[in-house]
């Protein structure tokens, strides 16, 4: 086992770097950012640095369970002494017992030391390759039982096979957002989300997307509401992505505020695109606050929640639980272009049973969002073999036939 460190201006330079020069094995620990370069502090640029191990022997996964421990026990001399012993006239039935008792727990021992290496190589590998992407333990252990169910032990032989269908498992398990039918008007779109997660910027994105007409459809009337009001540069921030894209914007404080504004976007409004303020998921009070504002948006307002694909997987988790009182139905992802690791969001938001409607990779307004599909989070993998055509094949049929 070697450790080692690396640094690179990029996360996903860096991760090629580790790759080239340490394999496929090497599995990273810790990421910070860092300045690298300069001359005495100045002149440095944004980097990142990893440090994680390899193993340098080849990881052996024995076939044979009992191959691995210590003291291999020999059953057929276990058993030959029991029946010796209860063969002997008049044994006593408590000596019998001990000895059957002793070899049960010899037996338990066995099976728990043996355990790690009845894995199959090439289960273990994708487990392996699944930890490196962030998937949670949860997610793991289904898909390798999958493998189990589905796949003969002759058959796990075929690595490359196994791997191209555990790359269409983890597609089948992003759940896409459907748009509801829309029978009333305005249609609302509500996003909410932790502190500085992207929420502002998306809103504007969205209303570009839909004023324009998405996907071959019919340009929208749009309008944006903030229930930012409090703090001076949020206001402005939107207010000037509206005046850019001639989007009107209006401001609002309480409910009462709320309910009339969209009451009078009624008549002539498609769509509202609802901004509002970045909480702490831990401020309960502020978030109970927030829902009753919004509560004048009724019932059939769509909320989506904002979330940052580098969150760590525990904080995503109690970001989607906090949030859940907004009963929030799908999940935008933002600044995936910040981690080329996306095995946290696949395993949190197929475990809450939610969907996912946009993806956001950069700062620009309005490029850089788009609808999200299956293909765009399976070719950020890492350590899988992609086959694009395929699984561009594979997903893009499974959407239209709505699987
Ligand atoms: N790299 C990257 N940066 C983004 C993306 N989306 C937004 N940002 C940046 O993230 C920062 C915060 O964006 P905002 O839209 O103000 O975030 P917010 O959630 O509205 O923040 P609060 O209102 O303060 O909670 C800005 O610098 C954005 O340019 C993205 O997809 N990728
Ligand atoms: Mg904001």
């Amino acid at each position: 086992m070697e450790y080692f460190t690396e640094q690179a201006p990029t996360h996903a330079e860096c991760i090629r770097k580790i790759k080239e020069k340490y394999g496929e094995n090497a599995k990273i620990l810790m990421k910070k950012s860092i300045r690298i370069g300069g001359f005495l502090g100045l002149f440095a640029k944004d980097g990142v640095e990893m440090t994680g191990i390899v193993n340098n022997e080849p990881i052996r996964y024995a076939a044979d369970p009992l191959k691995n421990v210590r003291k291999p026990l020999d059953l057929e001399e276990e058993k030959r002494k029991i029946l010796a012993m209860a063969g002997k006239p008049d044994p006593s039935i408590q000596t019998v017992l001990q000895e059957v008792r002793s070899l049960k727990e010899k037996l338990e021992t066995a099976q728990i030391q043996g355990k790690p290496s009845e894995e199959h190589q090439t289960i273990a590998k994708i487990g392996d390759l699944l930890y490196l992407n962030d998937f949670s333990h949860g997610y793991t252990q289904a898909i390798q039982n999958r493998i189990k169910k589905e796949f003969s032990l002759e058959a796990l032989e075929d690595y490359d096979t196994v791997q191209d269908k555990v790359v269409e498992w983890i597609g089948e398990s992003v759940n896409l957002y459907r748009e509801p039918d829309f029978k009333f008007r305005p249609r609302v779109f509500v996003l909410v989300g932790p502190t500085g997660v992207g929420k502002t910027t998306t809103i504007a994105k969205l209303a570009a997307l839909y004023g324009l007409g998405i996907n071959g459809t019919n340009p929208l009337s749009v309008r944006m509401i903030t229930i930012d009001n409090y703090r001076i540069a949020a206001k402005q921030q939107i207010e000037t992505y509206g005046e850019i894209m001639q989007i009107p914007v209006s401001c609002v404080e309480t409910y009462e505020d709320l309910r009339k504004t969209l009451a009078m976007y009624a008549q002539e409004v498609d769509l509202v695109l609802v901004d509002t303020i970045g909480k702490s998921p831990r401020d309960a009070v502020k978030l109970a606050e927030m829902k009753q504002i919004l509560s004048a948006c009724g019932s059939g307002a769509e909320v989506h929640l904002a979330l940052s694909a580098s969150t760590k997987s525990s904080d995503i988790k109690e970001i989607m639980q906090q949030y859940e009182p907004f009963n929030y139905r799908s999940i935008i992802v933002t600044k995936l272009d910040e981690t080329s690791r996306v095995g946290n969001i696949i395993s949190a938001v197929a475990e809450r049973g939610k969907s996912i409607s946009f993806i956001t990779n950069g700062q620009r307004v309005p490029q850089d969002i788009e609808q999200a599909t299956a293909v765009r989070f399976l070719i950020n993998l890492e350590g899988f073999r992609i086959n694009r055509q395929r699984i561009e094949e594979k997903f893009a049929l499974a959407q239209q036939v709505g699987l």
